[in-house]
């Protein structure tokens, strides 16, 4: 079925509307906490109780269900059930809702706030509740060695061979709800573009820095036009 896959990135503009912030937009988080506070080693190594309690905050409203999926996600869990190929999602986000909607092939590029990494035995383990200086790996039993398991600026993000693999097989393309800022997500439609076969499609609120490298442009609420593009896209199988 290679020829009829789907390859879906999907970034923080994607879980707006279920409550979540994007980083760049005007009310982001950017605006509120520095990134190289929270989102560099370095950042960490100054002060591991900061970072622990940004990402803390976060995990709580994850887990509260307060910020429960919306009808983007619920249509692209729908997408994977229905089409007659391979559907992927490889997220930028931390957060779980591509999980609660629904869908199963998952790849998370920079990692996932319900889980956690030792710095100790590189152990990767699921992780419920706060997370601190003073947490357990539940792998090793080394305490003080626990961090976010999150892809801060300067790590490698996670899955690229896989990631990599996948999009030079696939036959549709779909960005949806990134700003284009951060590579090497950035760089996929370009990558495409240079295969020359792959339709690409991005699906945002507003043109993305590489929107012209695109096949076509959709605009508009993520929970509007991605249950209408997906609805389309299931009607013409
Ligand atoms: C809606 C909407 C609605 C709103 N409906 N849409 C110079 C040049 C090129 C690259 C580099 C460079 N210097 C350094 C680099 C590399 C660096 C990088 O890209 N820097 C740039 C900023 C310049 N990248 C890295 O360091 C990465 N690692 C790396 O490159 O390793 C090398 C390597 C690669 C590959 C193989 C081998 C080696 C790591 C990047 C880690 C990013 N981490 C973060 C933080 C995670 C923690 C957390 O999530 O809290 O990930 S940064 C942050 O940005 C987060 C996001 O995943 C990521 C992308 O943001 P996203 O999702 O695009 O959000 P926004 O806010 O930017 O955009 C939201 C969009 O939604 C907007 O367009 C809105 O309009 C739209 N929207 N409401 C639809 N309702």
């Amino acid at each position: 079925m290679s020829g009829r896959s789907i390859v879906i990135l999907t970034g923080a503009g994607i879980s707006k509307e279920s409550g979540l912030d994007t980083f760049r937009d005007a009310d982001g988080v950017w605006g509120r906490v520095s990134v190289e506070d929270v989102a560099t080693l370095e950042g960490y190594r100054r002060d591991p109780a900061k970072v622990h309690a940004f990402y803390n905050a976060q995990r709580r409203l994850i887990e509260s269900g307060d910020a429960p999926p919306n009808p983007a996600h619920l249509a692209l869990a729908r997408l994977e059930k229905e089409w007659p190929g391979d559907v992927t999602v490889v997220t930028q986000n931390i957060d779980d809702l591509h999980e609660q909607a629904g869908s199963s092939h998952i790849l998370h590029m920079h990692g996932e706030l319900r889980k956690g990494r030792c710095e100790a035995c590189e152990g990767v383990f699921v992780w419920s509740g706060d997370m601190g200086t003073d947490s357990r790996c539940p792998a090793c039993g080394r305490v003080g060695s626990v961090r976010p398991h999150i892809v801060w600026f300067g790590e490698v993000p996670l899955d690229m061979p896989k990631i990599f693999e996948l999009l030079d097989r696939c036959s549709l393309f779909l960005s949806i709800g990134t700003s284009g800022n951060v590579y090497p997500a950035a760089g996929f439609v370009a990558h495409l573009r240079g295969k020359g076969v792959v339709r690409t499609v991005e699906l945002n609120l507003e043109p993305s820095r590489g929107a012209t490298l695109f096949h076509e442009t959709i605009y508009g609420p993520a929970s509007q036009i991605v249950p209408a593009f997906i609805d389309d896209l299931l009607a013409s199988r």
